[in-house]
């Protein structure tokens, strides 16, 4: 628990520091807007090896600190995998349509 209150905190700051508040509506005052990691996985896994690494990441998200990479990474591998990804999306209410 205390950990998914330390993830939120992050990716709320994500958020502000890559302003993804100026490229999505904010319509939502009681959530960080995570629209702006709302990608599809195949679209950040460039090199189609179905895991999304750092620098893939980096390359999607320019503005985004390693430690999102990292909360994201749950098992600590280094690459965030289908799975880890869909875990992120679901953590935010992004894996079903609103
Ligand atoms: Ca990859
Ligand atoms: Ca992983």
């Amino acid at each position: 628990m205390k950990k998914l209150v330390f993830f939120l905190s992050l990716i709320l700051v994500v958020c502000m520091i890559s302003g993804c508040a100026s490229k999505s509506r904010h319509h939502k005052q009681d959530l960080p807007d995570p629209k702006g990691f709302n990608a599809h996985f195949p679209d950040m896994d460039t090199d189609g090896d179905d895991l999304v690494n750092w620098t893939e990441f980096k390359d999607y998200f320019p503005d985004a600190p390693p430690e999102a990479f990292k909360a994201t990474d749950l098992n600590g591998d280094g690459n965030i995998d289908h799975d880890e990804w869909h875990q992120f999306k679901e953590a935010h209410g992004l894996g079903h349509k609103e």
